[in-house]
């Protein structure tokens, strides 16, 4: 596998894992102020995020290079409030978008298409979880902010349609 696309793989194996171990202490956060709809939908989503780091994982291995389990820094324990908390969960997915294209760049620049491949379903799934999250983010602004309730209900039921 080309050693520069293996490097960047191997980065977003600890961004996915990171994003998973974030939603991770976001959900325990929204669970733990009453918030059970969103602490479900972020439940989800970290399951989502470690299996983004497992395709990675597997990717790599596959095209024979060698997948590196890493580290992870530390999620943030506690938010301001609900709306705080999307809206960073919005900033870390653009984030993720960024990276994503940062690799597919760089395996057009390394022609090395089969990783360009592999990468178009990320690319789609971003497009899918930043509209998401927006969608989520225009409803917390449309409920004033002590009537939360009725949306964390709604939400359990929507999280991901996936
Ligand atoms: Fe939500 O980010 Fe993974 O890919």
């Amino acid at each position: 596998m080309n050693k520069k696309i293996e490097e960047l793989c191997n980065r977003q194996i600890e961004r996915e894992g990171y994003s998973s171990n974030l939603y991770l202490a976001m959900a325990s956060w929204a669970e733990n102020n009453g918030y059970p709809g969103f602490a479900s939908w972020l439940y989800s989503q970290s399951e989502e995020e470690k299996e983004h780091m497992l395709k990675f994982i597997r990717y790599i291995n596959e095209r024979g290079g060698k997948a590196q389990i890493p580290a992870f820094k530390k999620p943030p324990a506690d938010f301001k409030n609900i709306k705080d908390l999307f809206n960073e969960v919005l900033k870390h997915e653009k984030f993720i978008t960024a990276s994503i294209n940062e690799i597919f760049d760089a395996t057009l620049s390394e022609k090395d298409y089969s990783t360009s491949n592999f990468l178009q379903w990320f690319l789609a799934e971003q497009v899918e979880e930043e509209a998401s999250v927006h969608n989520i983010i225009d409803k917390l602004n449309m409920m004033p902010a002590n009537n939360i309730y009725p949306l964390d209900k709604e939400i359990m039921t929507l999280r991901s349609k996936k």
